[in-house]
């Protein structure tokens, strides 16, 4: 099937609107995408038609509700491959993902003088979770170090591994510098020495197949909102004989089986995690998203932006003065620049008015920042609906900005 990327866009009403009177162009991707109209009708249509809370009625919209949730749940363990959906765990994304996986592992297992093994690529949401925990119980966070290229020096990663050692986390794809993790490796390395690993996947699950089953990671967080959902969901998947291991989050609601003033017990899989009224609307619209994805092709939505992404690469590396952050073999469709010695939010600001939307500053990843010895870049970061015409536009831009300086 050719990928008629024209049509594609036909979808994103979005796309169609101008700023400043230019036609936008969206490149700010790895921030957060647009939604189909798919997607959108699909929340109106809930609300329209059949809103109720789920689980708890006997009634009829709660039941078609419910039946709705569920199905979503499905849907997401069939996209990334789960054994079963008592391994998907809904949450508001990627972020809360990780804090519960912090919180919960963090209680059942970690002590002082415990370590735990961050990158030294993460998003600040797979860093802070990590360095509470560590403050909450007097345990150690260490880092995976990275090589100017911007690739995970593996060879290293085995050092850092001992029997204090509670859980590895990484990124599946860097934010800023578009590596590409060999995570498949990198799990197994760690399980060599009986560790769980957690891969942060904020940044794959929108622009690649991703199968939790054959990377062998034991919990994998995604948002929806990155990947053409709704905001306000997302997703920790994690090996049901881990999640069994693992204590309640939050307590409330759902998240129970009985409760008495003596004593409560705890409801199961995937429930025991998911504590007050689940945003079931946008569970349904992720199911959606997913849908709308997985009509289009994981392959050819990686096989459009991986050539995007090689275009725009060439011709940036024509502007005189460029520098593009991370040289990585295996990189994905996000590219972070500088260019002479323009600020990053000049160069931002100025792009906008040109109706190119990017992002600037450090994206999060200040400690990664501070090993890149800059404050932060700009960052163009492609979507399944970004043409050649948008990157040649993004490149005359940055020329006609490099000029005024
Ligand atoms: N992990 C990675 C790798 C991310 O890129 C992000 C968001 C998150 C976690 C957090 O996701 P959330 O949905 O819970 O907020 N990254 C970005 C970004 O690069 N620009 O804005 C948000």
């Amino acid at each position: 099937m050719m990928y008629d990327v024209n049509k594609v866009r036909e979808d994103f009403p979005i796309l169609a609107r101008e700023v400043y009177g230019r036609p936008l162009i969206y490149l700010d991707n790895g921030a957060t995408t647009q939604k189909p109209r798919q997607v959108v009708e699909a929340m109106m249509d809930e609300y329209y038609n059949v809103n109720a809370n789920v689980h708890r009625g006997v009634h009829f919209l709660s039941q078609q509700a419910t039946d709705l949730h569920e199905a979503s749940r499905e849907t997401v363990r069939k996209f990334i491959n789960a054994k079963s959906t008592n391994e998907i765990v809904f949450t508001r994304g990627t972020t809360e993902s990780i804090n519960l996986l912090a919180f919960s592992l963090g209680e059942a297992m970690v002590k002082e003088g415990d370590e735990i093994v961050v990158s030294a690529m993460e998003h600040h949401s797979n860093i802070v979770p990590w360095q509470m925990l560590c403050e909450r119980k007097g345990a150690t966070l260490r880092v995976i170090p990275m090589t100017d290229e911007g690739e995970l020096e593996l060879g290293r990663l085995e050092e850092l591994l001992n029997p204090h050692t509670r859980i590895v986390c990484c990124t599946h794809v860097s934010n800023v510098l578009g590596t590409i993790n060999p995570v498949k490796r990198i799990v197994e390395i760690v399980h060599a020495h009986g560790i769980p690993v957690l891969i942060d996947g904020a940044q794959s699950v929108p622009h690649m197949p991703v199968d939790v089953q054959d990377i062998d990671c034991d919990f994998f967080a995604f948002s929806g909102h990155k990947v053409y959902g709704p905001t306000g969901v997302g997703v920790l998947y994690g090996k049901e004989e881990w999640l069994e291991k693992l204590p309640p989050y939050q307590g409330g609601g759902e998240m129970i089986k009985n409760v008495s003033w003596e004593r409560t017990t705890y409801n199961v899989l995937p429930y025991k995690f998911e504590a007050g009224t689940p945003d079931y609307v946008a569970t349904h619209a992720l199911a959606k998203a997913i849908e709308y994805v997985t009509a289009l092709g994981m392959d050819n939505i990686y096989a459009h932006e991986q050539e995007l992404t090689q275009y725009a690469i060439e011709r940036m590396q024509q502007i005189e003065g460029m520098r593009i952050m991370g040289e990585a073999t295996h990189r994905d469709a996000v590219i972070s620049f500088l260019v002479g010695d323009i600020h990053h939010l000049d160069m931002g600001t100025l792009l906008d008015r040109l109706g190119i939307a990017v992002r600037t500053g450090h994206h999060c990843a200040e400690p990664l920042m501070t090993r890149l010895g800059i404050s932060g870049t700009v960052r163009a970061s492609f979507g399944l609906y970004n043409t050649k015409e948008e990157v040649n536009t993004l490149v005359e831009g940055i020329e006609r900005v490099s000029r005024m300086f």
